[in-house]
């Protein structure tokens, strides 16, 4: 008989102590996650156009050339690349172009028209540019920049003589890249650099205006900014991160996400290392710009400091990040430590405790008594 009511009041301690141990923050409720409405840029596709104009004379006969910048910001890394000249030249068979990037790979877009390689013999096409029919560089276009002015005579002004404006690129031997694709992948934002060369002496000109066109995207930039506050008022999500409450007291905590990123993510996981894991892999479709929060209630007895970490991620990608915050419930101690303070309208999760003493006392009464009769 004595063994038997051992095991009983050991078990009954085990459930005191328990309970006495899991009420210092008594998780009551998950609100239900809010989306906060907000918007900024998407690191999407964009395409713009950077003109330089009143670019200069080109020295004549001088592999230095005229070269001047353009700068470039605004659309990431490159995913497309043409260029219009507007020139003034008596002999474009002296002429060649070269673009360089921000990170300094270069394309001799034409190189001595009609010139066969660097150093090549002959003059090359005889035809004159003039600026008032720029001619336009791109992949894809229907004639080499070797080509350009070929036919023509010597006074003939290329595209105004015969139709033929665009180009593609054709470096004819010189270093670097073969086309504007090579620049795709590079970052866009920064100075580029046109040169143009003169390669013979006698005919001279100069460079009217040159445009960029680019188009760019942001490279994934996945952020997050995580706040966590408390207070105790059930009906908004808190501005302080500390609150001092008394015994028993039911808190709420706010948990806010914030994007700061380009992207936007479509999964959550919340962990709190006081509550545990609050949201796991929780679907919420939240944009640059936008952010999310939940509150959770908390019934406490005992001062902490909960420190949560939320991460947010793009579903099936490799996109994700991170963000954390604290918050710190303070909680005065009860005025007086007596059974008979516990019955308070704020202290009722503390009745279960008071009703496992008092039958653990009457349980050892017992076994007392029937010690006695034995
Ligand atoms: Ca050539
Ligand atoms: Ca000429
Ligand atoms: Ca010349």
């Amino acid at each position: 008989m004595k063994k038997r009511f051992l095991v009983v009041a050991l078990v009954m301690a085990f459930v005191v102590v328990f309970t006495a141990a899991v009420m210092a923050q008594q998780t009551i409720r998950i609100g239900e996650v809010q989306i906060i409405a907000g918007s900024a840029p998407a690191g999407g596709g964009q395409c713009a156009a950077f003109t330089i104009t009143n670019v200069g004379a080109i020295p004549d006969n001088n592999p230095a050339g005229l070269c001047a910048p353009i700068a470039v910001s605004g659309l990431g890394n490159t995913t497309y690349v043409s260029m219009t000249v507007a020139a003034n030249h008596s002999w474009v068979g002296d002429i060649s172009f070269r673009l360089t990037n921000p990170s300094a790979s270069q394309l001799f877009v034409m190189s001595r028209p009609g010139v066969a390689g660097p150093g090549g013999g002959g003059f090359g096409s005889s035809g004159d540019f003039n600026q008032n029919f720029p001619v336009d560089f791109w992949d894809g276009a229907p004639v080499s920049a070797e080509q350009l002015g070929a036919g023509l005579s010597g006074t003939q002004v290329v595209c105004q003589a015969n139709g033929i404006c665009d180009f593609f690129p054709d470096p004819d031997g010189q270093p670097g890249l073969t086309n504007f694709a090579g620049f795709n992948g590079a970052a866009s934002t920064g100075n580029w650099q046109f040169c143009a060369i003169d390669g013979a002496g006698g005919d001279t000109g100069n460079i009217a205006s040159v445009t960029l066109n680019v188009c760019g995207e942001e490279p994934p930039n996945p952020s997050i900014v995580v706040t966590k506050t408390v207070g105790t008022d059930p009906t908004s999500c808190a501005t302080t991160s500390s609150v001092t409450v008394p015994f028993g007291s039911m808190v709420y905590y706010c948990y806010t996400m914030s994007n700061t990123g380009n992207v936007t993510f479509t999964h959550h996981t919340v962990v709190d290392d006081q509550l545990g894991t609050l949201l796991n892999n929780f679907p919420a479709s939240v944009g640059p710009g936008a952010g999310a929060f939940f509150t959770v209630s908390a019934q406490m007895d005992a001062t902490v400091t909960n420190v949560v970490t939320w991460t947010a991620w793009i579903t099936g990608t490799s996109v994700t990040t991170a963000g954390g915050d604290n918050a710190q419930v303070i909680v005065e101690p009860p005025t007086d430590v007596s059974l008979t303070t516990f019955g308070g309208s704020n202290n009722s999760l503390l009745i279960p405790v008071a009703a496992m003493i008092t039958l653990l006392g009457l349980a050892g009464l017992y076994a007392i008594r029937r010690r006695q009769e034995a």
